[in-house]
């Protein structure tokens, strides 16, 4: 997938004003992730929201901590931070479907915006250059931030009708 057709990140909207976040964040590949935090910190900063921060061993683990954020009902949005990057092994599809699948269920099964900022890279040159980083190309942990955040935006005009 290219980066072409991405939301505009500097744009914020008044009413996500507010709005309570689980941040869920994997403790692999330390500096990508780091970038993907402080990506989705000045996301939810500059538009007055409220985060909360969890750290998951591993990315495969990140569907069970959304999950509990979610039942929690102290959120109105989740956003999933990890990056995978492929070894020798066929480990790398299993992990990163598990964490896609999950992540979607959970979005599904409580009805919750769940931002999907999960790397998923050949190499961590690949990873580094979507971080956010000084020198990266695409700030993948602000864009999950903003989707969550729009997409929770309309969760409600929805449900208010
Ligand atoms: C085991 C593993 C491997 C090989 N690679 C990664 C990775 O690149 N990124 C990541 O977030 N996690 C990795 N893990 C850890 C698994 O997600 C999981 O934490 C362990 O299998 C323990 O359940």
């Amino acid at each position: 997938m290219s980066g072409q057709g991405s939301p505009d990140l500097g744009e914020v909207d008044p009413a996500w004003s507010g709005m309570r976040v689980a941040v869920v964040s994997a403790s692999w590949h330390t500096r990508v992730v780091d970038g993907l935090r402080a990506g989705a910190a000045r996301v939810a900063d500059r538009a007055g929201v409220v985060s909360s921060e969890f750290v998951a061993p591993g990315s495969f683990e990140l569907p069970v901590l959304a999950h509990h954020a979610a039942a929690s009902g102290r959120f109105d949005a989740v956003v999933a931070l990890g990056v995978v990057i492929r070894g020798g092994t066929p480990h790398f599809d299993y992990v990163c479907s598990a964490a896609t699948d999950g992540l979607t269920r959970v979005a599904l099964d409580h009805g919750i915006a769940v931002g999907f900022g999960l790397l998923t890279c050949d190499t961590e040159e690949q990873a580094l250059d979507r971080a956010g980083l000084d020198g990266s190309r695409e700030d993948k942990g602000a864009e999950a931030m903003v989707s969550a955040l729009r997409a929770a935006r309309t969760i409600r005009d929805i449900q208010a009708g």
